[in-house]
């Protein structure tokens, strides 16, 4: 086989991703890789983001493909490089999302015999991937091109259908790797720009109005991300008088059924006692919140009903009795107890108000940032938090509204890795204004990421948490174990981030009051590039300051109040 060979077979490849629909895959440097680079770059239609590292390039294409809901490729060079993927692929198998992962390799006859840069990358990722193959080093035949042909739409249907998730191919390429004269054509493909084999979409169901069991009194709705079409959830739980426990990944936190401050409503004792329902409905992923994780676990007999079309079974506590495909009933088809949306709902309110006036009350604080967010953007957005406490503090603070940002974290294996990156991946998928909810460690751990600024002209609005550390350590009993705790856990670093910010070429500006924040983000959202806009905080205070609104929301739920 010749160089010709070579790209002919992957020229066919990347033009059934392109016809499939892949619209950005990412690359990375590197020799082995050369002919797949080259051919994603030579096609036009796929938009090629170039990284020079392969952990961000993982993370970015995840993002991107989670923002868009497409496959996108990530291709890489042979050895510990294609490692650098690792832990995008298993986010991506955790989360749902369709990643193809393209990795060059040397052809059988350098691998275990002392040629450099092999490493066994057979079934690399494990169980993470839904399919891995080891493409062949083969002749362009007419047979061979259809092959490619197929493979390709094969890998992208497969990323894509059932329940999303990462797809593997290896390629073994032989020397030579650049061409050295012009490809022939292929006359392989299909008519028009119609895909060598077309595959029916995969049915996403609708999560309300269908047939499903009819169940009558106190029913409740958990919904989390990847609840299918969110808004018409909301509004069956609205016309239904159903009170919805949306985590803001759900996309579903919003209209008059809403129930935004459940995590504070579930920490007061008596409010879960005494709200307990008789029938639950369970749509996407389940919250992270520990008081409704919980509650939920403590129900017992209340039947537990997962709307669950993709088999995922996440049930950590064994509650759930039935799991449907599709489909809640109509709101004519169940009766819910008259008044009860209305104790939720008011009980909410009531919660509300409360946090609200001790934060009216107190400095800028991580707590008011995640509770102000929809002030700072419009619903074009893209929220994009990071986990630890920016992921739990817009679960708990953040309130229900109508125009509601697509909101994303990285929350298949809750890492705090590569959050940078899939920021930045989400807004080159969709060329919408994205705003990341960032603290220092996750934003250290991928200060690489900001090279997307200045290398790919990307825009980003970075809000920093800066509380010198891991904040989320400050709850948990290990924050009692003194130095050790400091040094080995909390990690405080003492980052200047301003330099950061000026070696990536990013903007950065301090911020001390919301006055400040909102018109930073504000000119930030509107302007090239990446900002920092960074807040600091106090952990313990922060600590201390969560326990304070724990305490009001209890209060105000006192009867009389
Ligand atoms: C890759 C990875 N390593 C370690 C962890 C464990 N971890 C969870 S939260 C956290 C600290 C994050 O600190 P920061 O980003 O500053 O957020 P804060 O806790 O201050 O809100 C760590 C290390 C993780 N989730 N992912
Ligand atoms: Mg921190």
């Amino acid at each position: 086989m010749t160089a010709t060979d070579t790209y002919l077979l992957l020229r066919a490849f990347c033009d059934e991703l392109a016809r499939s629909g892949m619209e950005h895959a990412c690359t990375s440097p590197g020799s082995r890789c050369t002919p797949i680079v080259m051919s994603l770059v030579a096609d036009g239609r796929i938009r090629c983001w170039s990284h020079l590292d392969e952990r961000c390039a993982g993370f970015f294409a995840l993002g991107a493909a989670k923002a868009s809901g497409r496959p996108v490729a990530v291709t890489c060079t042979s050895g510990t490089a294609a490692a650098n993927l690792v832990p995008a692929v298993i986010e991506a198998r955790w989360a749902a999302v369709p990643l193809l992962v393209l990795t060059a390799d040397r052809p059988a006859e350098l691998r275990e015999v002392g040629a450099g840069q092999t490493i066994d990358q057979l079934k690399l990722y494990g169980n993470a991937v839904k399919w891995f193959f080891e493409v062949a080093a083969d002749d362009a035949t007419p047979a061979r091109l259809r092959w490619a042909r197929t493979l390709a739409c094969r890998a992208y249907w497969t990323a894509l259908g059932g329940r999303p998730g990462p797809v593997h191919l290896n390629f073994p390429l032989r020397e030579p790797l650049t061409l050295d004269q012009p490809l022939p054509e292929d006359d392989t493909a299909r008519a028009d720009s119609r895909p060598y084999v077309i595959v029916e979409p995969p049915a996403r169901p609708n999560a309300a109005e269908g047939p499903g069991p009819h169940p009558s009194g106190r029913l409740l709705i958990v919904a989390g991300a990847g609840t299918p079409d969110p808004a018409a959830l909301a509004e069956f739980a609205a016309r239904a008088r159903i009170p919805l426990l949306a985590d803001p990944l759900s996309g579903a936190r919003r209209g008059p059924a809403a129930i935004a401050h459940y995590d504070l409503l579930l920490r007061d004792p008596a409010f879960a006692a005494g709200h307990r329902p008789e029938f639950l409905f369970r749509v996407g992923d389940l919250p992270t919140s520990k008081p409704l994780r919980a509650w939920l676990a403590s129900l017992g007999d209340v039947p537990q009903i997962a709307v669950d079309p993709d088999g995922d079974w996440q049930d950590p506590d064994s509650v759930v009795g039935m799991r449907i495909r599709s489909a809640l009933p109509t709101p004519e088809q169940i009766a819910t107890e008259p008044g009860w949306l209305d104790a939720w709902a008011g009980a909410d309110a009531k919660v509300a108000d409360a946090i609200d006036s001790e934060l009216h009350r107190a400095d800028l604080s991580e707590l008011l940032v995640a509770r102000r967010l929809l002030d700072l953007v419009g619903g074009d957005a893209i929220l994009f938090i990071a986990s630890s406490m920016p992921i739990r503090d817009v679960e708990t603070f953040l309130p229900a509204g109508d125009e509601l940002p697509l909101t994303l974290a990285n929350r298949g294996a809750n890492g705090i890795d590569g959050t940078v990156s899939s920021a930045f991946g989400a807004a080159a998928a969709t060329g919408r204004p994205v705003l990341l909810l960032i603290g220092d460690v996750a934003l250290a751990h991928d200060i690489g990421g900001l090279l997307a600024a200045r290398r790919l002209e990307l825009g980003l609005t970075i809000v920093l948490l800066n509380n010198n550390g891991g904040g989320i350590f400050e709850f948990l009993p290990v924050a009692l174990l003194g130095d050790a705790f400091e040094e080995h856990v909390a990690t405080p670093h003492g980052l200047d981030f301003a330099k950061a910010a000026a070696l990536y070429g990013c903007t950065h500006e301090l911020v001390r009051d919301l006055v400040e924040l909102e018109d930073a983000v504000r000119r930030s959202v509107r302007s090239a590039g990446a900002q920092i806009i960074e807040v600091r905080t106090d952990r313990r205070g922060n600590e201390a300051l969560h326990r304070t609104l724990t305490e009001q929301a209890r209060a105000a739920l006192r009867p009389g109040r």
